[in-house]
């Protein structure tokens, strides 16, 4: 079976792919990026050889070498063990010590994902190591993000990542595609604060395939003093909830069942069809129905301070907290801007991240919704917080409980 590395491997949809993408050029050059020379003897030999280089890219890659060198001796080295959302990694608030270099590591993995227990619906899940969102990388402005990005040899596909924090090559897209059984290392200065979208980008159709295959996340750039309020107050945390909402479009039979497939990448030509109807079949949180309900509910206790991070790569959405609110919120995740305050709902466009703060003042549980209603309730936006502590009357109380009135 061929691996599905490049879109005109896909012989049934290679019309679809070259058709109507302002990136399929783009896309099909960049793949040629990475350094003449190298690639034939590290592709796997089923593996479609690399499309020639435009000259575009060539010329990008010939004035990276021709730029002067970067003096970083200065600069501090540390790694970053990143985790599996909804959890953020270990990280300061507010920075000690001058920017750092901080070195990470994430895999292109090919996963089979249960979308929903219920119906069966599963997808092979494109991922930045195994999760979907990819996990939450924290940095401070001015730091430097230097990620190894390696793609497994037991890979389907090619994959590259496009950071929205980053400046030039297509957010190091262009930089960073690699092939079953490659690694590349893309280094980038976090010149700006806030929350950013980060995500798979291989060029034309596969753009959209692998985005809403799961292979997107955050990557969080803390102002070095820490976030702060509309006046300039510091602002705290107690814990991050790391929420990644994932529209999916699972194709179906003539049944209405939903299909499957025995490796990533051959569900490609029935994927383009289902995504044209731009109608997702699940909006999720955390990659499947109920991965931040029940069991896997957040927890947290009255007077904890909450900063929800929530990234869509594709699609609009809404957040809501049912029984809360948005203390803070940076609707655009951009933190060099003040936060509006008191907010109920607010926006997160899609290929973009937000975040909102908020203080529990009250126990019990609270639904994070996308308030697309629909969405929250039948393709699986939802979450839960767990909040324990004392009900404070002088907030709410039920003066009489429901009963039945004579007439
Ligand atoms: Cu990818």
């Amino acid at each position: 079976m061929p691996k599905y590395v490049n879109p005109a491997l896909v012989k049934t949809n290679r019309r679809n792919v070259l058709r109507g993408s302002l990136l399929a050029g783009a896309a099909a050059m960049t793949a040629g990026a990475g350094m003449a020379g190298t690639a034939s003897k590290r592709m796997a030999p089923h593996v479609a050889p690399r499309p020639a280089a435009p000259k575009f890219i060539l010329a990008e890659a010939e004035a990276q070498v021709a730029a002067p060198k970067v003096d970083l001796s200065g600069y501090t080295r540390v790694q970053q063990e990143l985790v599996a959302p909804p959890f953020a990694p270990k990280h300061e608030q507010v920075a000690t010590g001058g920017p750092k270099i901080v070195e990470i590591r994430m895999e292109t993995r090919e996963v089979l994902l249960t979308v929903d227990e219920d119906t069966g619906a599963s997808i092979w899940a494109l991922t930045y190591n195994g999760s979907v969102p990819g996990p939450l990388i924290i940095v401070h402005q001015d730091d430097y993000v230097e990620l190894t990005l390696s793609n497994p040899a037991a890979s389907q596909m090619e994959h590259n990542i496009d950071f929205h924090a980053s400046s030039g090559a297509l957010g190091g897209g262009g930089l960073t595609h690699v092939y079953p059984g490659e690694e590349t290392v893309l280094r980038f200065k976090a010149t700006r604060p806030g929350v950013f979208t980060y995500h798979c980008a291989p060029g034309g159709a596969m753009i959209p395939y692998h985005v809403t295959h799961g292979m997107n996340g955050t990557l969080m750039v803390l102002p070095r003093d820490g976030l702060k309020d509309a006046e300039g107050n510091p602002l705290r945390y107690d814990t991050i909830a790391y929420i990644g909402e994932q529209d999916f479009y699972l194709p179906m039979d003539e049944n209405g069942d939903y299909k499957t497939y025995e490796v990533a990448g051959e569900d490609f030509a029935d994927s383009v069809e289902a995504m044209r109807t731009l109608t997702p079949t699940h909006s999720v949180f955390n990659g499947s129905v109920g991965a931040l309900t029940g069991e896997n509910a957040f927890k947290a206790k009255v007077g904890d301070t909450v900063l929800m991070v929530h990234n869509q790569a594709n699609r609009d959405s809404r957040p809501h907290l049912i029984g809360g609110h948005g203390d803070h919120v940076w609707e655009n995740g951009k933190f060099a801007n003040p936060p509006q305050k008191d907010q109920e709902t607010w926006f997160i466009r899609g290929g973009s991240a937000g975040a909102a703060m908020y203080t529990f003042l009250q126990p019990g549980v609270y639904a994070y919704v996308n308030h697309n209603l629909i969405e929250a309730a039948l393709l699986g936006a939802t979450a839960h917080f767990v909040v324990d502590g004392a009900w404070d009357n002088a907030l709410m109380e039920q003066v009489t409980p429901p009963h039945v009135v004579e007439t």
